[in-house]
């Protein structure tokens, strides 16, 4: 093994040699592999060790690991949207998840610590927003399963870490989901019409900006994009911006809180239906039951109407906070 791999390929070549059960292998492995500085003088070790992951990924226990594998990637939605935070290593994904919800996922400096997906619940106003972490972007391992969760989700927070070098964390990362065909939903007019890709609204997130010191560098990121990103600075250490930032991934998810009113009653303000913008009263009687559906014959709204309790026909487009009385 040659001596003049860097002190963290090292790390990671000893936690790979330590490893244990095959899970724990292939993972390791995957690391140390990622870790591994790429030029004419690694490229044999490089593929000697790419060839027996390979070989650990198709053996049988490596099979059961990979399936047990994208079985952990199927995150069931809960609450107001599906939000997934993705970036390179080290720029703070599992500290803004931790900071932002009720999850607890590891944070570190080594990198590589987050194996697995994991979500937490991010309360905003009087819904919840489902926050996934996951593990790192990296050039030398794509792990397919995590792509297919990106493809699903309604929002995709993208980390940068702004005191080291923001710039290469943003283009390295959205060039890998690029080679998986997920592009940010404001580059659609670049590529074809094709269903092949995958359009998703994109927030970058300047993580690491933890006092107004850092706002300079933060500026300095920013002019260097050559496009107009949707972005912000924030810290999951100082928890600065961190209460916009849950307000702006609810405006971005593109839904409306709607309050039911059960006829002669109050509505229950605590448990709004969230359904998408644009929505009409027959939407959102879908949304509450479909037996409601079938037999509505009117509606009454309060808010978005010209009046409290105005009737309205069942194409009438509803509002964020508004109160709906269906009537059967
Ligand atoms: N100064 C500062 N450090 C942070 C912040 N967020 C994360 N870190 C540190 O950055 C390192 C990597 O964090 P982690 O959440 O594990 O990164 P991940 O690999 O993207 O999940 C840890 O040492 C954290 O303490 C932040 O907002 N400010
Ligand atoms: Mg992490």
């Amino acid at each position: 093994m040659p001596t003049n791999l860097p002190p963290e390929a090292q790390e990671a070549e000893r936690r790979y040699r330590e490893a244990k059960t095959t899970e724990e292998k292939i993972a390791r492995l995957e690391e140390f592999i990622a870790l591994i500085p790429k030029h004419k003088g690694t490229e044999h070790l490089v593929g000697d060790l790419r060839r027996k992951l390979s070989k650990l990924r198709t053996s049988p226990q490596g099979a059961k690991v990979v399936s047990r594998r994208d079985a952990a990637y199927r995150i069931e939605r809960e609450g107001a949207g599906q939000v997934a935070v993705v970036g390179t290593t080290n720029v703070g994904k599992s500290a803004l998840v931790r900071a932002l919800t009720n999850a607890e996922p590891e944070v570190s400096d080594a990198p590589f610590t987050t194996w697995a997906p994991t979500p937490g619940m991010m309360p905003v106003e009087n819904v919840q927003i489902q926050l996934i972490d996951t593990p790192p972007l990296s050039a030398e391992f794509v792990e397919p399963a995590l792509m297919d969760l990106l493809r699903r989700v309604d929002l995709i927070l993208l980390v940068v870490d702004v005191r080291t070098d923001p710039l290469q964390h943003l283009e390295e990362a959205v060039a890998l989901l690029a080679q998986s065909r997920i592009v940010p939903l404001h580059r659609k007019d670049r590529y074809p019409e094709d269903r092949r890709w995958t359009f998703k609204p994109f927030l970058v997130l300047a993580n690491k900006t933890d006092s107004e010191e850092w706002d300079e560098v933060y500026d300095i990121f920013r002019e260097l994009l050559d496009e107009d990103w949707p972005m912000m600075p924030v810290s999951a250490e100082t928890g600065r911006n961190l209460e916009r930032l849950k307000h702006e991934v609810f405006q971005r998810l593109g839904v409306i809180r709607i309050y039911a009113k059960p006829p002669g009653k109050d509505p229950d303000f605590t448990a709004p239906f969230v359904i998408k913008k644009g929505s009409t009263v027959e939407d959102f009687a879908a949304a509450v039951h479909q037996d409601f559906l079938r037999d509505l014959k009117a509606a009454r709204v309060w808010g978005s109407a010209q009046f409290d309790g105005q009737m309205v026909p069942r194409d009438y487009i509803l509002q964020d906070g508004d109160v709906v009385e269906l009537r059967v």
